[in-house]
């Protein structure tokens, strides 16, 4: 049973308890609706108090009711009991009150609340407005401008700020239950009667054209290429100039809209396969991580430096090895620099750098590493080096440490061959820069155990990242998609004479952060031909291929760094300038591949960015690499600026449907005629079946 009902002294305690976090589905709302009835026919019960069981109040709507239909009795007849109720209702909330959470709390007709819990309306990150009555509740209690404020950031905000505005009544100590059950009698006696939230006015105050433009542009970065800030408005202007009732209905309509849009699904899909990541397909039973307490990181450069950050940050202790002490000097200076550009910000006490620093080591002995439980080797990307360190920690560290290479390119069962642990040697991809990037690819070589699998990505959540597991494969999972398909394919389009500006205003305007020759040169161009001069003596590759790039590089013309990349750059500047001397080495290399200029129209750039992805990721999952489509698409939003509101592109496949999508494939297929055009046989074979993305992840879980 999700909710019981007791009366304690006066107090009918309705209590919830659906772990893991008490998200809201039918049986809730039914046990709450049945708590009601009964506390009004309950002569004991002068007061309710609804409180949660377990590490948190109602953590918003089940998300998984929006996909099947939400079941009746459904959240505006549950709502309105509870606000209708005869006797005063009071909310105890502590850990996280979202979205339905603090709809339900703003249907009490009080709220209490331990200081460290947390309340908030996250439906924007989910594509979604509240629709259990927020919209209509939420500035009744708070005014129209601190309403928009909180729907369009949709970030929660700690339970004291929420007191300041209205939304919380009291700061409760100690045990949630036993807080609440004395603030009711508190309430009682003082004789405080209901008090619904309907009945009151909204405050308009700030909430005018110029009000609203000002919330819009300070939160524009998050916005790009939204809509849902649009339907927030629209029902906050309702609750405004419609009475409680209509304004309801007016968020009803609005509400089931925005569930069905194509923002809202791929939200919910980024939602969901974020948390999808951690679960391994036929894990045995009883396997579990090693814990990790202690990690030692070899390599002291930008990528190393950033990984020790990362675990100081996470409260690790890191021993950081460099091989000379210059080397190592330099290493803790940049972090130390790093730090303190953040304690600038206002983001880092200076204290708390004092202890991040405390917490890194570093040495020039690799002995030093012997108690470490992992170590993470993050040197050049040389597969002798790499070797010949890989082998030194083997003999230095206890049996049962794990060994990890923060390798992008090189195959990671070779690595693991010069140890006497393979089944211990894993593959943490950091992504620069490693204390701030929330993506790591977790890479398996032929002989990693499960256990050493489960162990990456336990480390992954100390660091609060999200860890992808990869096969050891050309690249693994997000630079194969990128250099096999979106890269490479905009390579192409280089070559048949489209500028690179109009490439990357089209990615850009389709939603990506960056668009691929902006990428290119702030990344260094000379760092992707590295990679593919490793990743070639793995497979080879049909020419041409980012023929532009590796032409770039023996020029010197290696990006932002050297002031001239793909396009040029005055001093101190990171403008890009279209630069004819690129055009000049551009038209070389078509004259050479024999490629003609042709008229590209914006959809049709547009499509060739993506469509690659989409093709490369049914190669990567037909081949195993991955375990399901929706790393793929996790790999994408947080590693490589795939618009997160749609949902990465294996999902953005799903939503274009696969039949059009395969149609559009075969089409540059005959157009461009190239090898890399050839649709992938998954995707031919869930078109024949009629099956999705989506369809061919739940398959993989049997
Ligand atoms: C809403 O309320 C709309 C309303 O207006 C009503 C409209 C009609 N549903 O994150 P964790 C699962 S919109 C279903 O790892 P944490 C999650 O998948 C909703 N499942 O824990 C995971 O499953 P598994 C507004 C959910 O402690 C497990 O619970 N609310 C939901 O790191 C543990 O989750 C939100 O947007 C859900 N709503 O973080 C809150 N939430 O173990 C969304 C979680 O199988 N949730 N699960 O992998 C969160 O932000 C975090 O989960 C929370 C806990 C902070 C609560």
């Amino acid at each position: 049973m999700s909710v019981t009902y007791e009366v304690r002294d006066g107090v009918a305690l309705a209590l919830i308890n659906r772990p893991p976090v008490n998200a809201i589905d039918v049986s809730i709302r039914k046990g709450l609706k049945d708590a009601i009835a009964r506390a009004e026919k309950d002569d004991t019960a002068k007061i309710v108090l609804i409180a949660c069981a377990g590490r948190t109040f109602l953590s918003g709507a089940d998300l998984n009711e929006f996909n099947t239909g939400i079941l009746e009795p459904g959240y505006y007849e549950v709502l309105g009991i509870v606000e209708n109720c005869t006797k005063p209702v009071v909310a105890s909330l502590h850990g996280m009150a979202l979205g339905g959470g603090i709809e339900t709390a703003m249907a009490c007709h009080y709220r209490c609340a331990v200081a460290d819990a947390r309340v908030g309306m996250p439906e924007i990150t989910l594509g979604i407005i509240p629709g259990a009555g927020g919209t209509q509740r939420l500035p009744r209690l708070v005014g129209a401008r601190n309403a928009l404020e909180l729907l369009v950031k949709g970030a929660p905000i700690a339970a004291p700020q929420g007191k300041e505005m209205g939304l919380i009544d009291e700061i409760i100590t100690g045990d949630p239950v036993e807080g609440g059950l004395a603030y009711a009698r508190k309430l009682l006696a003082e004789g405080k009667g209901r008090r619904p939230t309907r009945d009151r006015k909204v405050d308009t105050t700030g909430f005018d054209e110029a009000g609203i433009a000002a919330v819009l542009k300070e939160n524009a970065r998050g916005l790009k290429g939204r809509t849902t800030q649009n339907d927030i408005i629209r029902t906050i202007k309702a609750a405004i100039e419609m009475d409680f009732d209509a304004g309801l209905a007016f968020e009803d309509q609005v509400s089931r809209v925005s569930m069905q849009s194509a923002e809202g699904r791929s939200l919910r899909h980024a939602f969901f396969a974020e948390r999808e990541t951690g679960h391994i397909p036929g894990l045995a039973a009883g396997v579990k991580p090693l814990p990790i307490a202690k990690v030692a990181v070899v390599g002291a450069g930008t990528m190393g430096g950033g990984i020790a950050m990362a675990l100081a940050d996470s409260g690790l202790p890191v021993t950081l090895i460099e091989a000379k002490q210059e080397y190592l000097d330099n290493g803790l200076k940049r972090i130390r620099e790093n730090y303190e550009v953040s304690v600038k910000r206002g983001r880092l006490t200076p204290e708390a750098l004092e202890k991040r620093m405390g917490l890194i080591k570093g040495t020039l002995a690799m002995e030093d590493a012997r108690d470490a439980d992992a170590v993470i080797e993050a040197v050049f990307e040389d597969m002798d080096l790499k070797k010949s360190i890989l082998s030194k920690l083997d003999k230095v560290l206890r049996p049962e440490a794990v060994i990890a290479s923060n390798t992008s390119s090189l195959s990671l069962t070779e690595l693991a061959s010069v140890t006497g642990r393979p089944d211990k040697v894993i593959g943490l991809h950091f992504f620069s820069p490693a204390n701030v990037m929330r993506l790591l690819e977790i890479v398996r070589g032929d002989k990693t155990s499960q256990e050493t699998i489960v162990t990456g990505l336990s480390l992954a959540k100390t660091l609060r990242k999200i860890g992808v597991v990869s096969g050891d494969k050309f690249g693994f999972i997000g630079n194969r998609m990128m250099l096999d398909g979106y890269f490479r394919e905009s390579e192409q389009m280089l070559l048949e004479g489209v500028a690179p500006e109009r490439i990357d205003e089209v990615a850009e305007n389709f939603g990506f952060a960056m668009g691929p020759n902006k990428v290119n040169d702030m990344a260094g161009v000379d760092v992707g031909t590295k990679v593919r001069i490793e990743l070639f003596k793995r497979e080879e590759r049909e020419a041409p291929y980012h023929a532009v790039s590796d032409a770039l590089t023996p020029m010197g013309r290696t990006g932002q760094k050297a002031g001239k990349g793909v396009y040029r750059y005055e001093p101190g500047d990171r403008t890009p300038h279209h630069d004819p001397e690129t055009d000049a080495l551009i038209e070389k290399l078509a004259m050479e591949f024999n490629i003609d200029k042709r008229e590209v129209s914006d959809k049709e750039i547009e499509e060739r960015c993506v469509l690659p992805l989409i093709n490369v990721g049914a190669q990567i999952l037909e081949e195993g690499t991955a375990y399901r489509a929706s790393d793929l698409d996790v790999v994408w939003i947080n590693g490589y600026g795939f618009p997160r509101y749609r949902g990465g592109p294996m999902c953005y496949a799903d939503i274009l449907g696969l039949d059009y999508v395969l149609e559009r494939i075969k089409h540059y297929q005959k157009e461009i005629g190239s090898s890399y055009w050839k649709p992938a046989p998954l995707i031919e074979k869930l078109v024949r079946e009629g099956k999705s993305f989506a369809d061919w992840d739940k398959q993989q879980k049997h």
